[in-house]
């Protein structure tokens, strides 16, 4: 449970963002912190909390950017270690953060699966916050002064002068190194593998999007796929969706929306489309967070099927005839499970959103999340795409999400100058020929993903025995299933992946 200052601080949040949930596929927490707050609920245990003796945080004098050297700035890049595990073999393994604050947890506790590997080979463990994140910060706020430097290059580079500094530091004459990293981070482990193979001897990179396309409707698509394997599951959704969309056109229909769904504010007669496709891009979140986290800590879905995934969804969404009541029961139970205060009212309004994302704050102390999530917009306009659509044509969300929400979203975040749509299309493949065409080489990589996990369809599945390069493709899983800690009752097929990497570590390490 949240302490009692949290919850009044989240109301001012709700003004904009249904509850604390997912952001455009980012959970609370970021992508990896958020499965694990969710694995550790499903299993009925609390989050280990933040206080861990054998952890030091410290902080490195990171350049501003490392594109210009006529350009002299730093900051100061937090970063953490564990030595609990050294045998002082110059074995040092790296957990690369991303799009949240690195939570100390991630380097204290020792049952996540990278640890387990520490121990297993006596390694140093380090974690390295992200740029622009946390209290990684490259100037005080979050305006385009800032903003400029927060991109993937410059993070990778991040790494590449963090490990000469620790090398350093730490004396070591043979050091080697492993990174680590789910999702985004994921993208950043394997990328940072392919071009900096000099200072590793090999990565992990769970659920990592290999491709980048700009407009994601294989999220969709992947979602649509998960939820057929209940039956009569996608079909109930189809029937929600589509009647919540044919409702929002017919100003009557919309009083009804209003108070089943206790809309603030309501739909008007004049109610501009911009706040209609806010709306349905609201509901599908929701289903969006259900899903990506599903089988993470599948334990306890299995023996209850009443944990927050996709069963006790489909449940959900049979208990009552109206279409909409089936959303409203969805919305208030993912809302109670997360452990926020009871949802009275459904946020309806993209000028309250507008106001929360503009915000140039740095926040990561108040538990708000308005600044990762900023931070993680701008990623995501600037340069990643990944801006999950249901453009795939027929689907059982209908077509309620097309790509000019999210362009318009980014130029009403970011201004409009800065990211025309052109911009955006230009920035956005500009990276993608870079790093994410998905012809992805290099040597001594592991890529895990879940084949319940949405972003799974962007991953990279071509083995190449000669290089090492190892993707696993894991049964009834969801994102980063593999780098949590171990349950009782897990799927079989993740203790099969598990061991797969844990033997390619040892193969890279000769240990
Ligand atoms: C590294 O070596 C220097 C110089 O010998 C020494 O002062 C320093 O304490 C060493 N650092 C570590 C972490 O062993
Ligand atoms: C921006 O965010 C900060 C930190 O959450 C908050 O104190 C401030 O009031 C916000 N500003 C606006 C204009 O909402
Ligand atoms: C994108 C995707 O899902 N690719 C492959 C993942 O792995 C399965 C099983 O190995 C393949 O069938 C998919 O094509």
């Amino acid at each position: 449970m949240q302490p009692l200052w949290f919850l009044s601080l989240i109301g001012v949040a709700l003004a904009a963002l249904p509850f604390h949930g997912l952001f455009h596929g980012r959970p609370a927490h970021g992508f990896v912190d958020g499965g694990a707050r969710r694995a550790h609920q499903q299993a009925g245990t609390s989050i280990p909390s933040d206080k861990y003796p054998d952890v030091v945080t410290d902080f490195y004098p990171q350049k501003v950017t490392h594109f210009d050297d006529t350009k002299k700035d730093t900051y100061q890049q937090r970063y953490r270690y564990n030595g609990k595990f050294s045998k002082k073999n110059d074995i040092v393994f790296l957990l690369i953060e991303g799009e949240s604050e690195a939570a100390e947890k991630w380097i204290g506790y020792d049952k996540y699966q990278w640890l387990q590997m520490a121990a297993t080979h006596g390694a140093d463990a380090f974690q390295l916050e992200h740029r622009c994140f946390g209290q990684s910060r490259p100037y005080p706020d979050l305006s385009a002064n800032t903003l400029q430097y927060c991109l993937m290059e410059e993070a990778l580079e991040d790494v590449a002068t963090f490990i000469q500094a620790m090398n350093e530091k730490m004396n070591y004459t043979n050091p080697r190194w492993v990174t680590f990293g789910g999702s985004y981070p994921g993208l950043l482990s394997a990328t940072f593998r392919s071009i900096h193979s000099e200072l590793t001897v090999g990565a992990v990179a769970s659920s990592a999007p290999i491709t980048l396309p700009f407009d994601t409707w294989e999220y969709a698509w992947s979602m649509e796929e998960t939820f057929k394997t209940v039956p009569g599951c996608a079909e109930a959704i189809q029937d929600s969706f589509s009647h919540a969309q044919q409702m929002t056109l017919d100003v009557e229909q919309r009083k009804k929306l209003n108070t089943k769904l206790h809309l603030n504010p309501p739909f008007t007669d004049s109610t501009p489309y911009i706040e209609i496709d806010n709306f349905l891009y609201n509901v599908f979140a929701v289903f969006q967070d259900i899903v990506q986290y599903s089988m993470d800590g599948r334990s306890e879905v299995t023996k209850g099927k009443d944990g927050k995934g996709i069963y006790k969804l489909c449940s959900l969404m049979q208990t009552t005839d109206d279409p909409i009541d089936k959303l409203w029961n969805v919305i208030t139970w993912s809302n109670d499970v997360d452990g926020n205060a009871p949802l009275t009212e459904f946020a309806n309004s993209y000028d309250a959103f507008l106001v929360y994302l503009r915000n140039e704050t740095f926040d990561d102390e108040n538990g708000l999340e308005q600044a990762s999530n900023r931070g993680w917009l701008w990623l995501q306009c600037s340069q990643l795409g990944l801006q999950q659509t249901t453009d795939q044509g027929r689907n059982i969300f209908g077509q309620i999400l097309p790509i000019n929400y999210f362009i318009r979203m980014c130029k009403d975040g970011f201004g409009a100058e800065l990211m025309s749509a052109q911009n955006q299309y230009d920035r956005t493949a500009a990276l993608r020929k870079k790093y994410g065409t998905g012809d992805y080489k290099a040597t001594n990589v592991v890529l895990p993903n879940g084949s319940f996990d949405p972003w799974h369809k962007l991953g990279f599945y071509t083995p190449d025995e000669d290089n090492g390069v190892v993707p696993i493709l894991i049964d009834g899983t969801a994102h980063c299933a593999d780098m949590y800690e171990e349950y009782e009752g897990e799927p079989a097929d993740l203790d099969r992946a598990r061991k797969i990497v844990k033997d390619n570590v040892a193969k890279w390490l000769n240990h």
